[in-house]
């Protein structure tokens, strides 16, 4: 619909939405959004209707991860609002764009101190790319055009603020079409020195960030990596930014990485970071190795210019397209050498060694399961043995989902979703539930620890009314375990407010209508998984681990011992 129409501001939001392709939202009904929720089954939007509106932003994260695609959600205003800050801060920090549709009080008692009333444009400043406080219904198909086309564009979380009694009124308007602008591969100058840089480097790195994963890069990545015969390491939580079963994958660094992807980056001369910020989290010193490569040549390819240098220090900053970069990049590699040259034997053997020596040592890690309590990284194999090829894993925050870090492998992009920068408890179960709701055809798990379970539980109901089969697998080690790792190691054990003591999710999830299943013995993993995720069933899948806790989180953010000044605490200054 290009041409000028006489409808309401609700259809020329929804219409404009669906210019979009948006056929999907998240959210809870509210009456101040309802004139246009009113159209959703004809517009052939589908509601998907959620226990929390935190949840619902989780989901249309993990819908836009999966499909490349808008995820929307939407509530009611004021709370319904404001449930959805910390879903939309992760989708911040993960670049999903995430469209937050924000109906607010209405603009002719704006400021009276109303009924689920307050300023939502500040409470989501610092956390989304773009926000438009809708000024007149007149607007709302060209503001709702400008804000779908930034989170796509800018790859992050955008809103949409319309007060509740912009939804009516007549008005003539255009439905906007829809604005795709191409990347590039950045500036041919920059592209030039890169390769200058890699052609004359002895040992050269690719390291593969989620900038490949959402612009369609992996293969290009792949195939400039082939040309110069070395290694690839996929930054913190974007296992799947390169095939892991490739020869020359090596696997992801940050917390619980693998060591061979440390140890060879830390031998580099020349870096090549393929779209990723290298944040400061992930690039941490991990299993006692301080991998970063300080004297080696960085050169950083990012869509975003203000990403590039930020960190770490580079050589080259190249804003484009990571992916697009890579190809230009190994043209000029090909045009230069005449040709592609040969494998280079002698790297791709040191990458075998050093890759069997990690999964040597890291199963040795694993320690004996006892009858009734599963060894933690026993679940984390056996699960990982058993998972398909074609899932979608998204990982919660905890001692036991974060070391899942080392055992989680992809072959295929837009199949592991984590909490990322964010790194709130909470995100994994509705973030697996979005992913299933864009990739019906591909298995769906989250991998959860029981005190996380706690905060998501609820929406089991959501999978059960909405008949979407979602895997839970909860890990239910008794404990908020990461931190009571940190009160191990830096409080002389002191356990404040970090043992649970837990009910019986299996059996909560059954009440709620999904299938619920205890495993106690780490032989039945694998069966359990494997059929749970056959059966097309929501399932929450109960795994009774014992204590055992991994490596703390955040070493670096304590001192060794507590100071404690006054008397009365002197006794825990360790
Ligand atoms: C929303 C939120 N609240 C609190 C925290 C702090 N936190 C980080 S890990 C963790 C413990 C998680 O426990 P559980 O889910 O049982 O997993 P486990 O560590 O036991 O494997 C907590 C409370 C957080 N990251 N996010
Ligand atoms: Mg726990």
């Amino acid at each position: 619909m290009s041409r000028t129409t006489r409808l309401t501001a609700s259809e020329a939001l929804v219409e404009t939405l669906v210019a979009h392709g948006v056929n999907t939202a998240f959210g809870i009904a509210g009456s101040a959004y309802m004139d246009a929720m009113d159209l959703f089954p004809l517009a052939g939007i589908r509601l998907v209707s959620v226990t929390h509106e935190q949840n619902a932003a989780h989901m249309a994260d993990g819908y836009s991860r999966v499909t490349n695609r808008h995820g929307v959600c939407i509530a009611q205003n004021g709370p319904g609002v404001t449930n959805f800050v910390t879903a939309i801060a992760a989708a911040y920090w993960a670049h999903s764009p995430v469209v937050a549709i924000t109906p607010e009080a209405g603009s002719t008692t704006a400021g009276l101190g109303g009924f689920q009333e307050t300023d939502q444009m500040p409470i989501f400043s610092k956390i989304t790319r773009y926000q438009v406080h809708v000024n007149s219904p007149a607007r709302i198909a060209e503001l709702t055009h400008r804000a779908l086309t930034i989170a796509l564009d800018e790859r992050g979380p955008v809103q949409i603020n319309i007060p509740r009694d912009y939804f009516y009124g007549e008005l003539e308007t255009t439905i906007p079409s829809p604005q795709t602008t191409e990347r590039s591969a950045g500036g041919s100058e920059s592209l030039d020195r890169a390769a200058e840089l890699l052609a004359s480097a002895r040992r050269p790195v690719v390291l593969a960030g989620g900038g490949l994963v959402m612009g369609d890069g992996v293969d290009a990545a792949r195939r400039l990596a082939e040309h110069l015969s070395c290694p690839v390491v996929t930054s913190y939580l974007h296992n799947d930014a390169f095939p892991a079963s490739h020869e020359l994958a090596c696997g992801p660094l940050g917390y619980q990485g693998s060591k061979a992807a440390m140890r060879l980056i830390a031998k580099a001369d020349v870096v090549l970071a393929l779209g990723s910020r290298l944040g400061p989290f992930g690039t941490l010193p991990q299993h006692g190795i301080d991998y970063w490569p300080t004297t080696a040549e960085v050169i950083q390819v990012d869509a975003d210019t203000r990403m590039l240098g930020l960190v770490k220090p580079i050589a080259l900053g190249i804003c484009g397209d990571a992916g697009r970069a890579a190809e230009a990049i190994r043209v000029r590699l090909v045009e230069a050498s005449g040709g592609a040259p040969a494998r280079d034997e002698h790297r791709i053997a040191e990458i075998a060694s050093e890759k069997a020596a990690w999964s040597a040592e890291l199963a040795a890690l694993t320690t004996p399961s006892q009858p009734g309590r599963i060894s933690p990284r026993a679940a984390l194999a056996e699960l990982a043995k058993a998972m398909p090829t074609d899932a979608m894993v998204s990982t919660d925050i905890g001692n036991v989902c974060s070391t899942a870090n080392a055992y989680l492998a992809f072959e295929q992009p837009r199949s592991f979703l984590a909490a990322m920068s964010w790194g709130n408890c909470g995100y994994a179960f509705p973030a697996a539930i979005g992913a299933k709701v864009g990739r019906p055809d591909r298995p769906a798990v989250a991998y959860v620890g029981e005190g996380a379970w706690g905060m998501s539980l609820a929406e089991t109901m959501t999978c059960v009314r909405e008949q979407i089969p979602v895997v839970a697998v909860v890990f239910d080690n008794q404990q908020w375990g990461a931190e009571k790792r940190n009160q191990l190691d830096f409080f002389d054990g002191r356990a404040v407010a970090t043992n649970l003591d837990n009910p019986d999710f299996a059996a909560i999830g059954r009440a709620m209508g999904a299938d619920g299943i205890l495993v106690e013995e780490v032989d039945q993993i694998g069966t359990a998984l494997r059929s749970a995720v056959a059966s097309g069933r929501p399932t929450v899948l109960t795994l009774r681990l014992n204590q055992e806790l991994a490596e703390p989180f955040r070493r670096d953010a304590f001192k060794p011992k507590p100071t404690r000044l006054l008397d009365k605490y002197r006794s825990l200054s360790g």
